[in-house]
């Protein structure tokens, strides 16, 4: 980029700083950052880090541009200046800087990255009030819901997907099982995602926060028809969650 004026690199600045203001300032509580903040038990905690990673990374990201830019757009090369300027390598303070530097972004991310996912991860028995296996195949899904014995089970396939009910405001606990292949239960909108692995079964537990109704995908490339693997979130009251495992049971 040339610029034959400082005027257009005073432009310049001035939309990066405009930019970086108004990632700075996106909206508390909206879906700015591309999640909400609530759906969820697992968007509570993980929302805060997403956003918390994006800030960091736009702070960085403007302080390198801003650390280019200086040199290009104050120090360019003037009538009667060597072709090089003056070469500085070696030069200790830098190179310490520059390693210790990107250490405390990796330290201070990985600090609130185990901390969040100690709480997301979390198994509290006691206040788990429903059980679902969860069970990925090729290439679709199977729901059991635990309350409702061994019949109470959805099972989809790709011409048909299914639908994985959930009670709001109760805490669900799911064990992730696979007959075949590694597959990824994903529910973008709740921010989280387990895998589906032969052999071993995984758990999570979360509680689903609001009403409505939201997609699910396999996220991890099992196959063929992988694109075929997705499912229905469906969240309703308590009541309603009761009265439908109970249909579930009389219509198997
Ligand atoms: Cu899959």
């Amino acid at each position: 980029m040339q610029f034959r004026s400082k005027r257009g690199a005073k432009a310049l600045l001035g939309a990066l700083f405009v930019f970086g203001a108004l990632l700075l300032t996106g909206c508390e509580n909206g879906s700015v950052y591309g999640y909400e903040s609530d759906l969820s038990s697992v968007n509570e905690t993980s929302w805060h880090l997403w956003r918390g990673a994006w800030l960091a990374a736009g702070a960085v990201g403007i302080f390198t541009a801003a650390l280019i830019l200086w040199p290009v757009l104050r120090h360019r090369r003037k009538e009667g200046d060597p072709q090089y300027p003056k070469q500085t390598q070696y030069n200790v303070p830098a190179e310490v800087a520059y390693t210790l530097i990107p250490f405390v972004i990796v330290a201070v991310l990985f600090y609130f990255t185990a901390r969040d996912q100690a709480v997301i991860t979390a198994k509290e028995p006691s206040q788990v009030q429903h059980t679902i296996d969860v069970t990925g195949f090729q290439w679709s899904w199977q729901f059991g819901h635990q309350d409702g014995g061994k019949d109470a089970v959805v099972t989809g396939t790709p011409a048909q997907p299914p639908t994985l009910v959930l009670p709001q405001g109760e805490r669900v606990a799911f064990n992730i099982y696979s007959p075949d292949v590694v597959h990824g239960f994903w529910i973008p909108a709740f921010m989280i995602q387990i895998q589906n692995i032969p052999g071993v079964t995984n758990r999570i537990e979360f509680t689903a926060n609001k009403l409505g109704e939201y997609p699910g995908r396999c996220n991890i490339l099992c196959g063929r028809n992988h694109s075929q693997m997705v499912f229905k979130v469906k969240v309703v009251t308590p009541e309603e969650y009761d009265t439908y495992v109970e249909s579930l049971k009389a219509g198997a």
